[in-house]
């Protein structure tokens, strides 16, 4: 059998025992399986290359789904002791994305509820889980509503997951269709007295969903209830090994893939020419998607934060700015690099280029002092204003205020958020806080310079952003995008092997 230390190797694309991936591990994978059916997601028996023993979803195994949901349980429970909550009765509803559709049956690529995905691991939309517990968090249940059977859609669109196979499988108490969802609520209130609902109304994840939860409400009168979304929030906020291993790998994945788009790219060359090369080296590496529609900006258009049109050609001596991450079994990177379509800087680009790097690097230094969010983006604002100063580009006040007003100017964006498996990954936690072990923040210091700017012309339409993510340990920060260049020299190198071809 493959170890968890093995497969999490396998995921960083190292093979330590030469052994595990021949054919006889292969049938001794498929012999240990109980249940051989074809289910709604990949399984060890369908897909072997990707699900290893007791995994629910790559590298991530049963027991550490169900200790997520027992963690959920305990931090409601004793936050609702401390409230005083009407009794020890707890009904935590999370629904599933439900499919969307672009127009009639044409449906949009489907993207799991990353709450839900991080307590169950179940990858398939229109479904629902509830955690119940009446007496302690220990004696919690775990009720999965996955689609009810219909062979008719089935046939179309692929198997489902049934009620009878879901429990063994993902490791819940027991699975119901989805269509028992609102008797189910019912009937546990009649069970229990007074039942603390646990349900986030505020979120448009599945309208179906929240009419039977309204529905409810309306019935039984229940003042008791609240969003469980900051208490999952505060879960995902710390990754366990397993979903280092994945970050790791989505990171490992964009890195590559925009470094072989900087030496792709050539005076000319398209924007969607860039994004269709970042997108395919992210796929053709195994991940599902991009994490998010990427910023591929050439020359001014840099100056526009949230540029997605992509559909300009990239001229002479003009920069790319690239902002592009993917997902890997639900797991974003986030990434920005900055780069010379001609493959060499001129003076004011590198001047500009060179204050962003020197800042990033800073800022990454500090998150071994643990700092807030908050915190790195003032020091961003003071850096980044000092040594614009030291150019002459912010005038010679000296005061700190004047100095940070100035640079946001040129930076009118926080310089992070945390990552995970959203890319503004648990958004209900404040930036207030102290970062700790085992968060993924990014840093990603930008200075923009609009053609209306009353800075020297020659910088006018200068847009450079440097993002890394990065891992926070008690060893010191990670960059767990390392692998993409960011120096000027290494830059400058890869950039201009394209512009030569
Ligand atoms: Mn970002």
């Amino acid at each position: 059998m493959i170890s968890f230390k093995n497969r999490l190797f396998l995921h960083l694309g190292i093979n330590l025992t030469k052994n595990f991936c021949t054919k006889a591990a292969r049938n001794k994978v498929k012999c240990d399986l109980s249940s051989k059916k074809t289910l709604g997601q990949p399984t060890q028996y369908t897909h072997p290359h990707l699900i290893g023993e007791n995994e629910v979803t790559p590298l991530i195994k049963k027991e550490e789904y169900q200790n997520r949901r027992q963690k959920l349980v305990e931090s409601i429970s004793e936050y609702a002791l401390k409230c005083n909550a009407p009794s020890k009765s707890h009904m935590i509803i999370i629904p599933s994305a439900n499919k969307q559709f672009m127009s009639d049956k044409i449906p949009y690529i489907f993207r799991q509820n990353s709450d839900f995905l991080y307590l169950t691991g179940c990858q398939e939309p229109n479904t629902c889980v509830v955690i119940t517990t009446s007496k302690s968090p220990s004696g919690h249940r775990t009720t999965l509503f996955t689609r009810d059977k219909d062979s008719h859609a089935e046939l179309w669109d692929g198997p489902r997951t049934h009620p009878e196979d879901a429990p063994d499988f993902f490791g819940v108490d027991q699975s119901l269709p989805i269509s028992e969802l609102p008797n189910f609520i019912n009937s546990f209130r009649k069970s229990s007295s007074v039942v603390n609902l646990w349900y986030d109304l505020e979120s448009n994840v599945s309208t179906e969903t929240s009419n039977i939860v309204r529905d409810y409400l309306k019935e039984c009168g229940n003042k008791h209830f609240e969003s469980p979304r900051n208490f999952i929030h505060k879960l995902r906020l710390y990754k366990s090994t397993a979903e280092i291993a994945l970050m790791q790998k989505s990171c490992d994945i964009a890195s590559k893939a925009i470094a072989e788009t900087m030496e792709y790219s050539r005076p000319g060359i398209g924007e969607n020419q860039l994004f269709a090369k970042v997108d395919y080296e992210c796929r053709a590496r195994g991940a599902e998607f991009l994490a998010y529609p990427p910023v591929v900006a050439g020359g001014s258009r840099a100056t526009i934060i949230h540029y997605i049109n992509n559909n300009q050609l990239v001229y002479g001596n003009e920069m790319v700015l690239m902002d592009a991450g993917c997902e890997y079994h639900g797991y974003a990177s986030d990434i920005t690099r900055t780069w010379p379509v001609n493959g060499k800087f001129t003076n004011c680009q590198k001047e500009i280029y060179q204050i962003v790097l020197e800042v990033q690097k800073e800022l990454i230094n500090l998150c071994s002092k643990l700092p807030t969010l908050d915190m790195l983006f003032e020091c961003m604002c003071l850096l980044l204003g000092r040594k614009l100063q030291e150019i002459g580009l912010v005038g010679v006040q000296p005061s700190d205020s004047y100095i940070m007003k100035a640079a946001y100017q040129l930076c009118p964006h926080h310089v992070s958020h945390y990552l995970g498996m959203d890319v503004h990954d648990t958004s209900s936690i404040s930036r207030n806080i102290k970062i700790e072990p085992g968060m993924v923040i990014t840093i990603e210091p930008g200075i923009y310079i609009s053609e209306k700017s009353k800075i020297p012309k020659d910088y006018h339409g200068i847009g450079v952003r440097i993002e890394d993510d990065i891992l926070i340990t008690v060893n010191g920060p990670v960059v767990l995008s390392r692998r993409c260049p960011k120096e000027i020299d290494d830059i400058e190198a890869i950039a201009s092997r394209g512009a030569k071809n």
